[in-house]
């Protein structure tokens, strides 16, 4: 097989790029060799013949039916268990691949919603066993859904079993974390940018059982992994290769963008970090290449295409099959606040082509704020003052003056610009609309406008739990101490079967799924690309054989239009120009 040796060597590269200095490559490379191979003697016929099948088709997963769902197993259906009864709701959106939140045996107490991992290889005692996880994967093969658990790389949680053997004093674990004394972390800290400024202040926590100030990048229970020690890497290799084997077909790599650690940078997408994801990718393409690896990098937009791999002088070397595309999404709603296609539209235009076998994973709403500092650096060829521009977006989206969003402000009080938390329905303006008809109808008309961008954008278009029947704010996190302080909770309401059911749900689910047979109908999926709309409003995707218009105003707009072609949507045949009323999406394609 040529593209394992590929791999292999691949894989070695990496190895020597990250550890040569110090390490014996030989003997590191013997030891990874050794572990591929007894991984790859226990990888199921079931799976191996996945695998073969997706070897050949590459570009399996960047289909215009791709659509994804992500959810909280116990806010969504309890248990996993009870998770297989709800694989035809899942089925009815037309979803092929679940990534399921906080999936992994997560800390006591609080656990940053599951991304302070105590053990990678079993699953949240309250949601099940890996059994039922292996039955659940299964399920859902069989309904053509890839199953997505996530790998929280940077970090552990503090009372994993390895932090605990640190703790304890086995020098080999106290490696797996960074130690430094008070006045490295000093030196260190001046260089650092900060996740959590209100509620998880600094990168650095004491821990006097390590003798010194830990890295903990996040939350000061979440200790960040050495990955200068190959150990490390070792560790992690087993581990995914083991629960690609229970059955997952892809990771979502949280947090890469923060693996390397280097005196004087801001130890964010350095060099290191991709050759890390190089490393884990080539494991996988060895062992069980019918595995998709996700990079969540939320990190200003130019950092993000080199999570999909890059050439250094060896050849391409693939990185993720997906890559998160906050960009575009925090300037969906960047768009809706100020009324100007402009930011997305630039977004676009930047973002160039993409390798075989990769795509963007796009969406209008996840687990996390939308953390409006990512596009800073776009706005720049816009606007010669782009914080100013963003904050007045952020304050739109938190309700400012006569906005129709109910959003609240992450990690700032309001002043600073950070993040902003809400559900797409009250960011939407479901929330402010009540029962006034006219208000509802233009909530409706936005929810479907950022839909249709993360549609018409060609990505894996990924909905967010609850989103898909309108789900309000949900505030009841305020009264329980472990959560109190931590507004994403906010937007990560327990389902609520009876919304499913609700005429918001039928709207909001029934255009969902005319967007999705609109893209099934284009043959689009891949790169997007913008074209000229003729007003500034009016952003204008190339998606496949069709053209969408999506007007981000208030008003009604009249442009060209293809002529004799026809909406998608409503069936109407177009003539030399259109009217495109407030929010509204027009999906043209060829009569
Ligand atoms: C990720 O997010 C997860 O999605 C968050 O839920 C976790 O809290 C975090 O990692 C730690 O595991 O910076 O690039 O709201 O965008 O925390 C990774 C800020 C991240 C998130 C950020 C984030």
């Amino acid at each position: 097989m040529a593209d394992q040796s590929i791999a292999a060597a691949t894989l070695r590269r990496q190895l020597e790029r990250l550890y040569g200095a110090q390490h014996d490559i030989d003997v590191l490379s013997d030891r990874v060799d050794a572990l591929l191979a007894a991984r790859a003697a226990e990888r199921s016929p079931e799976l191996q013949a996945l695998d073969a099948q997706r070897s050949a088709d590459p570009d399996w997963f960047v289909a215009p039916d791709m659509i994804g769902y992500s959810t909280y197993v116990d806010r969504f259906a309890g248990t996993v268990e009870g998770l297989r009864t709800h694989v035809p709701h899942l089925e009815s959106l037309g979803v092929r691949y679940l990534h399921l939140l906080a999936l992994l045996k997560a800390r006591e107490g609080d656990s940053d919603g599951g991304f302070a991992v105590a053990d990678y290889l079993s699953v949240e005692p309250r949601l099940g066993t890996m059994a039922d996880v292996e039955r659940l994967a299964a399920r859902l093969r069989k309904a053509r859904i890839s199953l997505c658990v996530d790998l929280a790389l940077n970090h552990t949680a503090d009372d994993h079993g390895w932090a605990r053997a640190a703790k304890a004093g086995d020098p080999h674990y106290r490696d797996f974390y960074h130690t430094l004394s008070r006045e490295e972390a000093m030196e260190r800290e001046a260089h650092l940018p900060q996740v959590f400024p209100a509620t998880a202040p600094g990168n650095f926590t004491p821990v006097p059982e390590m003798g010194g100030m830990v890295w903990t990048t996040f939350y000061p229970f979440q200790w960040d992994l050495n990955w200068a020690n190959p150990n490390v890497m070792l560790a992690i290799i087993d581990t995914m290769l083991r629960l690609a084997n229970h059955g997952v077909e892809a990771f979502r790599l949280d947090s890469i963008a923060f693996l390397w650690k280097q005196a004087g940078t801001d130890c964010r997408n350095l060099p290191q970090a991709h050759y890390i994801v190089r490393a884990l990718r080539a494991a996988l393409d060895i062992v069980a290449p019918a595995t998709l690896l996700k990079a969540e990098a939320i990190v200003p937009t130019a950092f993000v295409p080199p999570y999909f791999g890059a050439d250094d002088g060896a050849g391409f070397e693939p990185e993720c099959h997906l890559v998160y595309n906050n960009s575009l999404m925090v300037a969906g709603w960047t768009a809706l606040a100020e009324q100007s296609a402009a930011l997305p539209d630039a977004i676009i235009r930047a973002s160039g082509g993409l390798p075989r076998g990769a795509n963007w994973l796009s969406y209008a709403r996840c687990h996390d704020d939308i953390g409006w500092g990512a596009v800073l650096g776009d706005l720049y060829t816009i606007d010669p003052d782009p914080v100013a521009r963003l904050r007045r977006a952020a304050r739109f989206m938190e309700g400012a003056g006569d906005s129709w969003a109910r959003g609240e402000p992450f990690q700032s009080d309001g002043s600073a610009l950070h993040g902003t938390n809400g559900t797409m329905a009250s960011l939407a303006g479901l929330e402010a609309a009540g029962n006034d008809a006219q208000a509802r109808e233009a909530a409706f008309r936005r929810i479907r406008l950022l839909n249709a961008l993360s549609i018409a954008s060609g990505g894996l278009s990924t909905v967010y739990m609850g989103d898909e029947a309108g789900l309000l704010n949900d505030s009841s996190y305020r009264s329980d101490p472990q959560r109190a302080h931590e507004g994403r909770w906010l937007h990560r309401p327990a389902m609520d079967r009876a919304a499913l059911e609700s005429a918001d749900a039928k709207r909001i689910t029934g255009d969902l799924a005319a967007l999705r047979d609109a893209r099934i109908a284009s043959g689009g999926a891949g790169a997007p690309a913008a074209l000229d709309s003729g007003d500034p409003t009016v952003l204008a995707i190339a998606c496949g054989s069709d053209r969408v218009f999506l007007n981000f105003s208030d008003r009604p707009v009249t442009i060209p239009a293809p002529k004799a072609w026809q909406d998608r949507l409503t069936g109407a045949r177009l003539g030399e120009t259109m009217m495109i009323e407030a929010w509204q999406v027009v999906w043209a394609g060829p009569a």
